[in-house]
């Protein structure tokens, strides 16, 4: 309880940091996107995580003003990154259901854009199949209109949402993340058999596909095999702060 009462000075407080993990192409061995996460640095508790209160925004409607607050920090920082020529990639943001309800996002997205000087193409929206399938028709419209834009959508962890297949092909995504649990039990005859069909859903969809929660050399090796080389997990980075990603991208470009 009141960790949302503090929820809802946080912003004003600055207390909210993002931190970025790497998208890492495993071919080329290049970084080739982040995902942006969020981080709430609590005056009395510390790092509290997403987990904790993602849930607590959701509900009292407070991660819109968060993720609006997000969608322009996380332009102007990629902005900065490409003027520097520290980074030339794009960087994805996840996004609730709230945030497509109301119809404000697109608006907010196109500021931040303006804004930052960013181009559109460099933003990526995360959505989850449950988002895009209730009331799918006002979200396509909305992720149609995003992408008239130029802004990239992926389908988040994907292959968990229970999602009809026969809708896929109705929503507008450039990108399939195959959700960690397949990775996680890809030891599994049966969970290699459907990350095996995510790839062939993906790319006879003209879909590019990525694989999260990659931890192991072997996990590597198998998605390699199946032809999934976009790749994201703590074996490649961590999600990182800022001050961080300077040096990686160093090392690692
Ligand atoms: O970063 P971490 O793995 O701890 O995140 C835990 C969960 O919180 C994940 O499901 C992640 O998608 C979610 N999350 C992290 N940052 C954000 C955010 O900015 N917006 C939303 N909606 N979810 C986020
Ligand atoms: O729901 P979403 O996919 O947005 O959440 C991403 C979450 O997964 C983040 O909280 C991030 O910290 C976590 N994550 C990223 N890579 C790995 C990994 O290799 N292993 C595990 N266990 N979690 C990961
Ligand atoms: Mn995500
Ligand atoms: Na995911």
């Amino acid at each position: 309880m009141s960790l949302e009462k503090d929820l809802r000075k946080a912003l004003a407080r600055s207390e909210f940091m993002v931190v970025y993990q790497p998208k890492w192409d495993s071919y080329m061995n290049v970084t080739v996107g982040l995902e942006a996460l969020l981080r709430w640095r609590h005056p009395e508790h510390g790092i509290i995580s997403p987990a904790e209160f993602i849930p607590i925004a959701e509900e009292t409607g407070l991660i819109v003003p968060i993720t609006y607050w997000m969608l322009h920090d996380v332009c102007s920082q990629n902005m900065l990154w490409h003027k520097e020529e520290i980074a030339n990639v794009a960087v994805s943001i996840n996004m609730s259901a709230r945030m497509f309800e109301g119809g404000g996002l697109y608006d907010v997205v196109e500021e931040a854009l303006t804004r930052s000087g960013l181009e559109p193409h460099f933003l990526e929206l995360e959505i989850t199949e449950s988002i895009a399938m209730n009331n799918m028709e006002e979200t396509v419209a909305q992720l149609s209109r995003l992408r008239a834009l130029g802004v990239r959508v992926s389908l988040d962890d994907f292959g968990t949402g229970f999602s009809s297949l026969g809708n896929l092909d109705e929503i507008p995504v450039n990108t399939l993340k195959i959700d960690q649990v397949f990775i996680r039990k890809s030891k599994m005859h049966s969970k290699k058999a459907i990350i095996s069909n995510i790839i062939a859903i993906a790319t006879n969809l003209n879909m590019e596909v990525v694989a999260e929660g990659v931890e192991t050399p072997e996990q590597i090796e198998l998605l390699q095999s199946l032809g999934c080389r976009v790749m994201q997990g703590y074996y490649y980075g961590r999600p990182m702060p800022v001050h961080e990603l300077g040096q990686w991208f160093i090392a690692n470009t």
